[in-house]
């Protein structure tokens, strides 16, 4: 392991000698099928926030290999603690896009039902994704006490916990990781190194000679992979996920890609990246690399490339159509999920909001709709 070079498995034109990704043909497509599928689901929603149509996103451009990788790693019945730049870990385990448009667009059908922000995922079905946290950091905690949890009850469970470059800078980076490392939590953390944090690029964020580095202070043994390579995203994930699964506690892996995009839709990427940098990275684009990899090993057509590509967008389009029809959610449901009785000073707040929606005739988002 090293956490200064860079470990990469698929070569230029293709081949990946050597490297045995354990997965049938069925599965590799599958994989691929999910990058499709990811990228269709973060251009879309692009479209819907620039149309009006939806309040926010946050583009995964860039870096769907770190995301489908790394979910591939994991068995169903793990625990999922995404970034919110990691639409690829739920795709990979089979949620379906159209629950995570019903999020996107806030409606009643919203798992959260319209009480967190876009791209504010979380299901219990078909896997465990844990409530995306907008505090960066907070949720790298919980995916370590998570995983403590179920080292303490005697399950064989691992949990996934993955975070931004900037992410190491948080207060929840340190604890979890010294906390892992001392208790030796079965846990996998996934720094995505894209480069920037909002604007703050890796210069200014660290002076150490990488990301992965910090997780050898903690005693945690870490990697640093190339984020647009697939496999080798894959190969670290799933030593990561043997070694906690065995007993022998937390690693870090640090995926080196690029956020082809803004940080969220509310800013322009342009004033401070410059943009011999996005020309750089799009010879890099991580599903090119993997389509050369299958076409090389004969595992793709382009005529199944075409058709997986057309059911990708079309199963988005579907989602689209649904979560536009769905109801918003109720007034009351601001109200409820929290307290099984409604303390006193809730239940007269939610009586004057009952109050005037019915004066009013609608209790409709205005101006003050989510404006990021
Ligand atoms: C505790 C906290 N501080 C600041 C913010 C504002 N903020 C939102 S995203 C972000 C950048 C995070 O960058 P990084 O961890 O590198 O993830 P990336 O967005 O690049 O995927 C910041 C500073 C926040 N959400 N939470």
């Amino acid at each position: 392991m090293s956490t200064s070079q860079l470990k990469s498995v698929i070569q230029a034109d293709g081949a990946s000698p050597g490297y045995d990704p354990g997965l049938s043909d069925a599965e590799l497509l599958h994989m691929y099928r999910t990058l499709l599928l990811t990228r269709a689901f973060d251009d879309m929603c692009i479209k819907l926030q620039r149309s009006g149509r939806i309040g926010f996103s946050v583009p995964n451009r860039g870096i769907e290999a770190t995301s489908v990788g790394t979910a591939s790693a994991f068995r169903k019945d793990d625990w999922f603690f995404p970034s919110y730049r990691d639409f690829g870990v739920g795709l990979y385990h089979g949620v379906d896009p159209t629950d995570m448009m019903h999020n996107m667009f806030g409606n009643k059908l919203d798992t959260s039902k319209g009480r967190q922000m876009p791209v504010h995922f979380s299901f219990v079905d078909p896997i465990h994704l844990v409530s995306i946290s907008s505090p960066i950091g907070t949720h790298i905690v919980q995916a370590v006490g998570a995983a403590y949890a179920f080292k303490q009850r005697g399950e064989d469970k691992v949990c996934m916990a993955s975070f931004g470059d900037g992410g190491t800078s948080s207060l929840g980076f340190h604890s979890a990781l010294n906390f892992a490392g001392v208790w030796k939590a079965p846990v996998v953390f996934t720094c995505q190194n894209n480069g920037y944090a909002i604007s703050c690029p890796n210069e200014m964020q660290t002076a150490s000679e990488s990301y992965a580095i910090k997780g050898l202070a903690y005693g945690v043994p870490s990697v640093r992979v190339d984020g647009n390579d697939i496999f080798a995203v894959r190969e670290a994930t799933v030593a990561a996920v043997a070694r906690a699964r065995a007993g022998d506690g937390p690693t870090l892996i640090e995926c080196v890609t690029f956020r082809m995009g803004g940080h969220s839709t509310s800013d322009d990427p342009s004033k401070y990246v410059p943009k011999e940098l996005f020309e750089h990275w799009a010879k890099r684009d991580p599903i090119d690399i993997f389509e050369k990899a299958l076409f090389k090993s004969k595992k793709l057509t382009k005529k199944k490339k075409a058709e997986l590509q057309k059911e990708c967008e079309e199963q988005v389009i579907a989602g689209v159509r649904l979560a536009t029809d769905a109801p918003a959610p109720g007034l009351e449901e601001i109200f409820t999920d929290v307290y099984a009785e409604l303390p006193d000073h809730l239940r007269r707040q939610g009586e004057m909001a009952f109050d005037l929606a019915k004066r009013k005739g609608s209790a409709d988002a205005g101006d003050g709709a989510f404006p990021l």
